[in-house]
């Protein structure tokens, strides 16, 4: 086990080679540990984590007027509290589920065929740069009613956004970099939020314009701040999810073997892919009043990360969690996807994802299409593994070899739906 030293550092090099490395050590040594250079305390345990998501009147979102709020151009739905949240939260919700679930499956399929189409006949692909990624912001893009065209763009800006929420410190000029892209990006979507209230469609934008929960609707500011939030949240973590399960079933063999013979144990290898490597590592809150954990004292006032991939390798919580095992019993997968899941991928409490069903859908139909195509995959000669990010973390690439595939039949069905070009 590691031993952590005085001057140890999750902001170290060292430690975002590969935390996964430290966690045990975090956890029995320095269960609260305090970072001096950005004043901030990072909670490794289960137990701790857990009562830090569901206490939420000791720890509260308002951190993410500073972590967010800049580059969200309003305030996201993590931030509210109280009757405003419930009725917001329901109108976020049920742009995700029903009929309009339905069609952003569709949006999935047709988007992941197109995208994967030239690689076929090559047997090689890049399924993070080639696959995941754009197909995250071509997905999300429809999903909004977006234009693809502006695809690059809105890519741009949104890495901007994205730089902003996940970085523990930036210089002043990145940070001057993200605002403007954020101010960029807010720029280009008002006018689009001013026409689809006059002309609303069937889009996510349309529904957040038009919809009312107990008299409480969405102002622009609103829909302007849930936009971007759905923008960064429908992106940055699905390419990491979808890279990272093949990742852990190609280095797992007989696993894979299982999935790909019967293809319903695809929920359970995404959710223990979840659990593993959780692609958001840090969840950031406030401490409202002074706090122990291990009997060590947090302040009031403090900012205090969970760390979600420490928890998740708890052994209080999980039988050896350092295992990959898609068939653990202590996972329930039947659970992972709902606001009783024991893995803290999704948080937990009153902000837990409210995202957990589509991205749940996005990558089950992804991963199945893939499936049959992936089953003899293997790193491509030369690949060398990497991941970084400490608050959001997948791998850099996931370059694969796979036999070619001339004429597959890709385009069956769900294909054929509605695709906004
Ligand atoms: C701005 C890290 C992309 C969310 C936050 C309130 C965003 C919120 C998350 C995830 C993923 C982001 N937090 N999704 O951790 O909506």
């Amino acid at each position: 086990m590691q031993m952590i030293n005085p001057d140890f550092s999750v902001l170290s090099d060292d430690f975002a080679a590969d935390p996964y490395r430290y966690f045990a050590s975090l956890r029995e040594q320095s269960p609260v540990h305090y970072e001096p250079a950005i004043d901030s305390y990072f909670l490794s345990r289960y137990q701790d984590v857990k009562r830090v998501l569901t206490d939420h009147a000791a720890f509260t979102t308002e951190t993410l007027q500073v972590r967010a709020e800049p580059v969200m151009r309003g305030p996201v739905l993590a931030q509210m509290t109280g009757a405003e949240h419930t009725a917001k939260r329901k109108i976020v919700v049920r742009g995700f589920t029903g009929q309009a679930l339905q069609d952003q499956i569709r949006a999935v399929h047709t988007n992941a065929a197109e995208l994967i189409a030239p690689f076929l006949p090559r047997g090689k692909v890049d399924l993070v740069n080639e696959f995941g990624r754009p197909l995250a912001v071509y997905v999300t893009l429809d999903v909004l009613g977006l234009d693809k065209k502006d695809w690059q763009q809105v890519a741009a800006w949104h890495s901007g956004v994205a730089e902003f929420i996940t970085s523990l410190s930036l210089t002043p000029e990145r940070r001057r970099h993200c605002l403007e892209c954020a101010e960029q990006l807010e720029a280009y979507l008002v006018p689009v939020i001013e026409e689809r209230r006059r002309h609303p469609g069937e889009d996510l934008i349309s529904m957040l314009c038009s919809a009312e929960f107990d008299g409480i609707a969405m102002s622009n500011r609103d829909v302007t701040a849930l936009i971007i939030n759905v923008l960064a949240a429908a992106t940055e973590p699905a390419d990491k999810t979808l890279a990272l399960l093949f990742k852990h079933l190609i280095d797992h063999p007989e696993q894979l073997a299982r999935v790909c013979q019967d293809p319903t144990l695809l929920p359970a290898a995404i959710a223990e892919t979840l659990r593993y490597t959780p692609p958001v590592q840090l969840i950031p809150r406030q401490a409202d009043q002074e706090a122990v954990f291990a009997g060590i004292t947090v302040p009031a006032g403090a900012t205090v990360f969970c760390m979600i991939g420490a928890a998740n390798r708890d052994p209080d919580a999980f039988t050896a969690p350092d295992t990959f095992d898609i068939h653990r019993p202590d996972l329930g997968t039947a659970r992972s996807f709902t606001a009783a899941a024991q893995h803290l991928a999704f948080g937990t409490g009153l902000h837990q994802c409210v995202g957990t069903a589509f991205a749940r859908a996005e990558i089950e139909t992804v991963a199945a299409l893939l499936l049959p195509l992936l089953e003899q995959a293997r790193y491509s000669p030369g690949f060398h593994y990497r991941e970084t990010g400490l608050y959001t973390r997948g791998p850099v690439a996931l370059s694969l070899d796979f036999t070619p595939v001339h004429d597959m039949p890709l385009h069956s069905g769900a294909s054929r739906g509605r695709s906004t070009h």
